[in-house]
């Protein structure tokens, strides 16, 4: 074997151990994001407490703690114990939040705390590769967006809060076509298994809340029928090992949940 040769054959070798050890490295990382190898640093310090401080409900929460369970990352969820919460809790609330405004939700990382819903999610973003890079950015910023103006219209319609009849039989008949409808032809525009690309990131995680937590699961009716592009994307996220790891957990079982009562049926 001449010389060069033999070096080709050991630069080969080289090249695939290392392809080897990044695949393996991959593979752990999405057992665990905290100390995702192929970044080659620790996304967040073992042994940092993560809180997750809302009411005892999904709620504005819900994407953030879905973001969280797709990032493998553990949390704990910090809730007054009584509902209205008491004067102490939004005490305490507005302590560790900082804001004067509204806080909650809040998350905190070690000693870091974050506030603002749709800013949190791109912490958690960032922290566990969950956010798109570049032009995709905007995307992902816009489709945030949309989510939450399809949380806003929602959030109108509950009557155990006070809505009239007609204004939820609206956001059934009305509200919801308008923006499934939005929604899903992006994803088809998308023309892929994700609203950008063939990775999940956070903006389906948000768009998934959006549609299910706070749309199909206070239905009366299964209207997944009419969107069934949005149908195959709600069953791929909750394919997502940490998510679907989440949803059958306890932690998520003990939390109140909108149902078809918050749109009078
Ligand atoms: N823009 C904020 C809105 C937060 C918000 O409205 N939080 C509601 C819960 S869903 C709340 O009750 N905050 C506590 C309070 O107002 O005392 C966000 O997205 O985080």
């Amino acid at each position: 074997m001449s010389k060069n040769s033999q070096l080709i054959t050991a630069a080969t070798g080289a090249a695939a151990a290392l392809g080897a050890y990044f695949l393996l490295a991959h593979t752990k990382c999405t057992a665990s994001l905290l100390k995702c190898p192929c970044s080659g640093k620790k996304k967040i310090p073992e042994g940092t407490e993560v809180k997750l401080y809302y009411y005892k409900a999904t709620g504005l929460a819900n994407q953030i703690r879905l973001a969280l369970a797709a990032a493998n990352i553990d949390f704990t969820d910090e809730y007054p114990t009584g509902f209205p919460p008491s004067a102490e809790d939004k005490e305490l609330w507005k302590k560790i939040g900082g804001n004067s405004t509204t806080n909650v939700p809040m998350l905190t990382i070690g000693d870091k705390v974050y506030t603002q819903s749709m800013a949190v999610m791109k912490v958690i973003g960032r922290k566990a590769n969950l956010l798109p890079k570049g032009d995709d950015e905007y995307i992902c910023d816009k489709l945030l967006a949309d989510a939450q103006d399809f949380r806003t219209a929602a959030y109108k319609s509950f009557v155990t809060w006070g809505a009239d009849q007609k204004t939820a039989d609206d956001f059934i008949q009305n509200v919801v076509p308008l923006h499934f409808g939005n929604i899903e032809r992006q994803l088809k525009e998308a023309k892929s298994t994700y609203f950008i690309g063939e990775k999940l990131t956070i903006a389906d995680i948000s768009i998934y809340d959006a549609i299910v937590n706070f749309g199909t699961s206070r239905l009366p009716e299964d209207v997944m029928g009419n969107y069934p592009a949005l149908k195959a994307f709600v069953a791929k996220v909750e394919e997502n090992p940490g998510i679907a790891k989440y949803l059958k957990s306890e932690q998520f079982a003990g939390l109140m949940k909108f149902d078809k009562s918050t749109l009078g049926y």
